[in-house]
């Protein structure tokens, strides 16, 4: 299958070929895509060599599927480029995400709402994906009807300029800044912009993606995204409230027995999750799990992802997976 990779000299592009490679993703050729500065440069995939072209080239080659990790504005630009040609793209950006004719894709969870029809399916946000992980199994069984969201963020998930900034601050020298302050012994409370109510993108993301993937708009959700001086993934401390009561013991099972989830929660042993010990994996680390004793039918867990991986990468190629062993592709 020839596979177009848009955003392939990206951090997430990187990634996204890794676990192509890792997951034997039936790829017969590989097509980099990225901006006429990287046009010409050489990509090595599976041992082979591929040459980076722009997005009109790899149209005019027909790839059966388009991984985009490119931002936005390119993702708006292209991504229907690329499905007018007959290819389905699959979008990392936030263009589409809310867009109601498309289909924001967490594949443990709603993967089979996808059709052949499909051609532009929107990938959730990071800091979305592993939070309906392990929030999805138990809305089934308990009913969310209320999340309070505090997320702790890597700074990989602004990208190369963020890593660059905090290896400047650590090693005491000036470089360019990816945020409005130091990110070295600090925490910013300023994931992406802010909008009109006070929330920023990045915390308005949680409340209106995860309504959309759990497919009911009655879950109140409020979130604050912070920045901290991570690398491995980002973490999450979550408050739910549920309709019905729960067990806590109930609940680890239920997440223990879900795919992609692992329960990592035994304060006898210091067992919980960690970014530095998330990184490189696929699967949602959840821990912490206790009773809110100060509110009916509400618990509280930590959840940890590396955000380049299941957070986009991995859930990514996830989809095209499940396209291909649906044959929704050709
Ligand atoms: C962030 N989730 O972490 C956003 C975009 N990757 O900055």
């Amino acid at each position: 299958m020839k596979v177009a990779v848009v955003g392939a000299t990206g951090l997430v592009g990187t990634i996204i070929l890794k676990v192509l490679e890792e997951r034997n993703f039936p790829v017969t050729e590989l097509i980099p895509v990225a901006s006429e500065k990287s046009v010409g440069n050489k990509i090595t995939f599976k041992g082979k060599s591929y040459t980076v072209v722009n997005a009109t080239t790899a149209i005019d080659l027909k790839p059966a599927i388009a991984l985009f990790s490119a931002g936005g504005e390119t993702s708006k630009e292209w991504a229907p480029k690329f499905a007018d040609a007959g290819v389905m793209v699959i979008d990392n950006s936030s263009a589409w995400r809310m867009d109601k004719t498309k289909k924001l894709v967490v594949p443990e969870i709603n993967a089979n709402e996808l059709t052949a029809e499909d051609k532009i399916i929107a990938n959730p946000n990071c800091s979305t994906i592993q939070m309906v992980m392990a929030l999805a199994p138990l809305h089934k069984k308990y009913q969310i009807n209320r999340i309070v969201v505090s997320t702790y963020q890597s700074i990989t998930g602004t990208g190369v300029k963020a890593v660059n900034q905090l290896e400047k601050e650590y090693k005491n020298e000036k470089g360019e800044m990816a945020y409005p302050y130091p990110i070295h012994r600090n925490a910013i409370p300023h994931c992406d912009v802010f909008e009109e109510n006070g929330y920023t993108k990045e915390e308005m993301k949680l409340v209106n993606e995860t309504q959309k993937i759990l497919n009911d708009k009655s879950i109140a959700v409020t979130a604050t995204a912070i920045r901290i001086p991570v690398v491995g993934g980002h973490s999450e401390s979550v408050n739910l409230e549920f309709e019905n009561d729960f067990n806590e013991n109930e609940v680890r099972q239920i997440l223990n027995e879900t795919p992609g989830i692992v329960v990592q929660d035994n304060p006898d042993t210091n067992t919980y999750p960690m970014p530095i010990y998330a990184e490189g994996k696929d699967d949602v680390f959840v821990g912490r799990i206790r009773r809110d004793y100060s509110r009916k039918n509400s618990l509280n867990m930590w959840i940890v992802a590396d955000n380049l991986r299941k957070g986009a990468a991995t859930n990514a190629v996830q989809i095209a997976e499940y396209l291909v062993a649906k044959k929704l592709v050709n």
